[in-house]
């Protein structure tokens, strides 16, 4: 792959690194698919259990590639291929923990509202800046970051374009920690790592049943069915078997 790098640090976890440093990050069509792309595979493979998606110490991502947009003719961010590498990282169904360092604007702030947990670097900016060049956070931005810091501060955000610093975005909840710069990736790794000891399956229906709550009113999202599901599988007998046992459960994903 050109734009994203992918390498498995910890039993269980991902590691995917966008890998665009000269134009920050930015996120051209082509990193999109090749990010999807890598993500469906993820999610088809049974020893991955968590992703942590990261950038470098500069910046996790700059936003949508500028100067991709004139080329790709109007309108530009609306080419299907485009649109279906973000549904893929919007679906994804297993968990998403992002390390972000230095730039998250734009495209790439929204790129962190996708991930599940946000650890943020001591340099991290989080904006939305497309009013700068008369756009919008069109990539969900305008309808995910309300529900994470309130309308207010969303209106502060994206009618002004300026970024907010890490110790706002925690205080805001748009990251759930502030690490220094350095320790960032190990941080996101560890948590992810300590993810991927637990139940595949409870995994994905944690990250299932929280999103639901976004998405759906509520006498929808309490799908007590789903959860019924969930009390039949192998890994929940496993789980029980071994607090009774007082040892360290082996959870298989069934
Ligand atoms: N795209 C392309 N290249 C970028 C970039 C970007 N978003 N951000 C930075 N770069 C490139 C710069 O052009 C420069 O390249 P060279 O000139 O060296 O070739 C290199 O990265 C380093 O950047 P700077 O020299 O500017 O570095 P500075 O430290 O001085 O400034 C900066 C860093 C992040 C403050 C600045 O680069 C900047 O303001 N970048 C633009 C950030 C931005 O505006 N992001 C939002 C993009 S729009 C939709 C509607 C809208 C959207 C999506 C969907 N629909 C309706 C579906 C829009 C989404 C967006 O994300």
């Amino acid at each position: 792959m050109e734009h994203i790098i992918v390498t498995r640090p910890r039993p269980g976890v991902m590691l995917v690194t966008l890998n665009r440093p000269r134009s920050l990050n930015a996120l051209n069509k082509a990193l999109l698919i090749e990010l999807a792309g890598t993500l469906n595979e993820a999610g088809a493979d049974a020893d991955v259990r968590a992703v942590v998606l990261t950038g470098d110490e500069r910046s996790f991502s700059a936003g949508a590639d500028i100067k991709e947009m004139p080329e790709s003719g109007i309108p530009p961010f609306a080419q299907a291929d485009r649109l279906k590498s973000w549904k893929v990282i919007e679906r994804f169904p297993k968990p998403l923990v992002a390390a972000v360092n230095g730039y998250a604007l734009g495209g790439g702030c929204e790129l962190t509202q996708l991930c599940d947990i946000v650890i943020a670097g001591e340099n991290a900016r989080f904006g939305t800046p497309e009013i700068k060049i008369a756009a919008f956070a069109g990539d969900g931005g305008t309808q995910r970051i309300p529900r994470a810091v309130g309308k207010a501060r969303t209106m502060m955000m994206m009618l002004t374009g300026e970024p907010i610093d890490a110790v706002t975005a925690l205080a805001w909840g748009l990251a759930v920690e502030v690490v220094p710069v350095e320790k960032t990736v190990d941080r996101a790794l560890e948590i992810a790592a300590a993810i991927a000891e637990k139940s595949p399956l409870a995994a994905q229906m944690v990250k299932a049943e929280i999103l639901m709550s976004f998405e759906k009113p509520l006498d929808e999202s309490l799908s007590l069915e789903r959860k019924m599901l969930m009390w039949q599988s192998e890994d929940h007998q496993e789980g029980i078997n071994a607090f009774v046992e007082k040892r360290a459960p082996r959870f298989t994903g069934r």
